[in-house]
């Protein structure tokens, strides 16, 4: 893989993956519902996403969920920071990687049935950090390409239930997707009975 990123397959045991569901079934709900996010040019995102600590919408991040009901998000909660951390530690084998990193906002992508996301670079944090990413559920394929434009070359990497992935370094502004997710793949004991989640904590950069 690109130097940077690095891919840990069944990081979360089925009781961290079970946890991780219950929160985020929490997040679902409120105070800012899940939603399909809305483009500016009027299509619509097949995946739903929640967000908590900052909101995102294309392509910006707000404290207010302006595009859904006008209330703050969830606070991203200190738990959360600690698991990012020992991710970023474990993942670089490195026990400094933790030490000024601190995630403030997570993006929680629900994909049910045919979603996918396009290819995409995640630059609407004013911060270099890097993304620590947790999959549940189904199994997706998950395509990491170049950091020129969203063709080839490219690699597909399939990403399973419990799995870890980081992007730091070269690869945080790699253009990224998901092209395919496998319906029925997923553990039941994970605590999603079908679908996909995968929860991406970033650091924005921003204040206030
Ligand atoms: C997902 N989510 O599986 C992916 C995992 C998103 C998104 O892409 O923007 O919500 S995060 C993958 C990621 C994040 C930051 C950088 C890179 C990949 N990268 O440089 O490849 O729902
Ligand atoms: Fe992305």
């Amino acid at each position: 893989m690109a130097p940077g990123a690095v891919h840990v397959p069944g990081w979360l045991d089925l009781d961290r993956q079970r946890e991780l569901v219950a929160a985020c079934r929490g997040w679902a709900v409120g105070p800012v519902p899940i939603r399909h996010t809305r483009l500016p040019r009027g299509g619509v995102m097949s995946v739903q996403t929640v967000c908590i600590g900052w909101h995102w919408l294309p392509y910006r991040y707000t404290r207010i969920a302006e595009d859904v009901n006008g209330l703050p998000v969830a606070p991203f909660p200190g738990w959360l920071v600690e698991l990012g951390r020992r991710a970023l530690v474990e993942a670089y084998q490195d026990p400094a990687a933790g030490e000024d990193w601190t995630p403030d906002t997570a993006l929680i992508n629900f994909y049910q049935g045919e979603a996918k996301l396009g290819m995409h670079q995640d630059k609407d944090e004013k911060s270099a950090a890097p993304v620590v990413s947790l999959s549940i559920g189904d199994t997706c394929v998950f395509r990491f390409g170049n950091t020129e434009n969203r063709t080839r070359p490219w690699t597909d990497v399939e990403l399973a239930s419990g799995d870890l992935f980081v992007f730091g370094g070269p690869s945080r502004f790699a253009y990224h997707g998901v092209p395919k997710v496998r319906p029925g793949t997923c553990d039941p004991a994970s605590g999603l009975a079908g679908g996909r989640l995968n929860i991406t904590m970033r650091v924005t950069g921003l204040s206030g």
